[in-house]
């Protein structure tokens, strides 16, 4: 790791917090690598003293940085993503080294940091609201859209820069201050992207506070951030009982939230469907980022007619597909993040066996050094069992048939997650059934392609227990600001909405 830090032009301290200056008076901890169980530098994390003050700078900061103009904000922003373009390689390193996805798909995340950081600039020209007809004579309507404060970003080991990015590139040109909680399986990737945002700021004379940074224990941090009154909109990308446990506390303050939850993806594959596209779509879906994205495919609804066919090309692929160091670019599947990653996927497997699911491939832990490896899973299953219901972060593909689209879809919603989705066929019928209101409950649905693997573009988000928020691209940046409607009166006089009448 230290090679790759001699990359950058400046040094790069590995104390977990930031808010104008570097600090964290918590206990030393260094995570291992899941490459190869090396152990990672030791990064110093906060408490929650630590916390406290961090909070107490980034609001602070809040008033300074709400009155530069908004494509002022856009071109730090831009700065920023140039920034990062100069350092993809090393980032992407670091995302592998600390938490094991394969380097093309790392370089993909930094990607993404950079093309929201593109996105982000153009819409800090844009974002406004309508102006309405009102019902009274010279009055005029409209509305428009202030800053929200500081915004607590709580993010997750699988996409450690781009889903903090997404929502540092929109909160920042809506003017909001960050503060960023990243998972502590991956602190050092938001020390290194924080120290890139630093560096910025302070060559444009700005505080350096507006994007600040906490480490430590996710649950007391997590905790605190979303009890904290200074914080007004609380960002968290986790899972669904977490969420379910951080929103309620926002909710009492009446602090606004964007809920990331939970996914568990299908794809339903039709008698009308490419073959090929469909072993390609379910491979990367399954497969991307051994199967630790929010995204990834989870589970494939097969039509009778070519089930077999599938499942046994899938199964043939499944066997071929090149395990190991994710920094060799011939291998496919990488480690998962940690050993507790291995055994919650190997605890999956023996609860879907003893549900009745078998398990036609894979699911065997590797002896390569970590602990981390494994071989994907194929689990054929009678429909959704308690555990195909849960979303296990590791890659297990439950598969199912179905004779007619209605059961493949009422198959498809009946979890409890509404995240992503596709369907893989050439029938125009069959896919405007699945994008309609009658289709698929998600809020990614798509058409011959991943289930995964989303643009910046797009809003990105969930129903259900996915948790109904919205992040990235489209109109997404509305959930970073608060709207105000606001009426002028310029008639000289005095009319009431409604028709109302004064008596004097
Ligand atoms: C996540 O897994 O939390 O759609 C984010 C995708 C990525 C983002 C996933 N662009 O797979």
């Amino acid at each position: 790791m230290n090679n790759i830090f001699k990359k950058f032009p400046f040094t790069i301290t590995l104390n977990g917090g930031f808010s104008g200056s570097w600090f964290a008076s918590g206990a030393k901890s260094s995570g291992y690598s899941p490459v190869d169980g090396r152990v990672l530098p030791e990064v110093t994390v906060n408490t929650s003293d630590d916390l406290g003050r961090i909070v107490t700078q980034c609001h602070e900061t809040f008033p300074v940085w709400r009155k530069v103009p908004a494509p002022a904000r856009g071109q730090i922003v831009r700065e920023y993503g140039e920034e990062i373009r100069k350092y993809k390689e090393p980032l992407a390193q670091i995302i592998t080294m600390e938490m094991g996805k394969p380097m093309r798909e790392s370089l993909g995340e930094v990607q993404e940091v950079i093309d929201i950081c593109d996105f982000a600039v153009g819409l800090s020209r844009q974002i406004g609201g309508p102006s309405l007809p009102s019902e009274r004579k010279s009055h005029r309507m409209f509305e428009q859209w202030h800053p929200l404060g500081t915004i607590g970003v709580i993010s997750a080991f699988n996409f450690p820069m781009a889903v903090w990015a997404w929502n540092m590139a929109i909160g920042m040109i809506c003017g909001n201050t960050v503060l960023w909680k990243p998972s502590s399986k991956t602190p050092i990737c938001a020390i290194v992207l924080t120290r890139i945002m630093e560096e910025i700021l302070r060559k444009n004379n700005l505080p350096t506070a507006i994007c600040s940074l906490v480490t430590g224990s996710g649950a007391a941090i997590g905790n605190m951030i979303s009890s904290d009154e200074r914080i007004s909109m609380v960002s968290y990308t986790g899972s669904t009982n977490i969420g379910r446990q951080l929103g309620k506390i926002v909710q009492e303050r009446f602090g606004k939230l964007i809920l990331e939850l939970g996914g568990n993806n299908a794809s339903i594959v039709t008698s009308n469907a490419d073959i090929d596209i469909a072993l390609r779509s379910i491979y990367f879906g399954a497969l991307g980022t051994a199967g630790q994205r929010c995204t990834s495919t989870r589970r494939v609804i097969i039509h009778e007619k070519i089930y077999d066919q599938l499942l046994s090309k899938l199964t043939d692929t499944y066997r071929k597909v090149k395990i190991g160091d994710p920094f060799e670019s011939k291998n496919f599947l990488g480690p998962l993040v940690d050993r507790s990653a291995v055994k919650a996927m190997q605890n999956a497997l023996v609860q879907v066996r003893k549900e009745g699911g078998k398990i036609l491939y894979g699911g065997e832990k590797l002896s390569e050094k970590g602990g981390c490896y494994i071989t994907p899973a194929i689990v054929v299953v009678s429909g959704n069992l308690p555990v195909v219901k849960e979303e296990t972060f590791a890659p297990i593909l439950y598969v199912m048939k179905f004779r007619e689209l209605d059961e493949a879809i009422s198959i498809h919603n009946d979890v409890p997650q509404g995240l992503s989705s596709s369907i893989i066929t050439n029938n125009i019928c069959e896919s405007e059934r699945f994008i309609s209101e009658c289709g698929s409950d998600c809020g990614i649905a798509n058409v011959n392609t991943t289930t995964n693997g989303a643009e910046i573009g797009g809003a990105f988000g969930g129903e259900k227990a996915t948790g109904g928020g919205r992040e990235s691209g489209s109109d997404s940046w509305k959930g970073y600001m608060r709207r105000q409607t606001c009426t002028i009166n310029y008639s000289g006089t005095i009319e009431l909405a409604q028709g109302i009448q004064l008596d004097f």
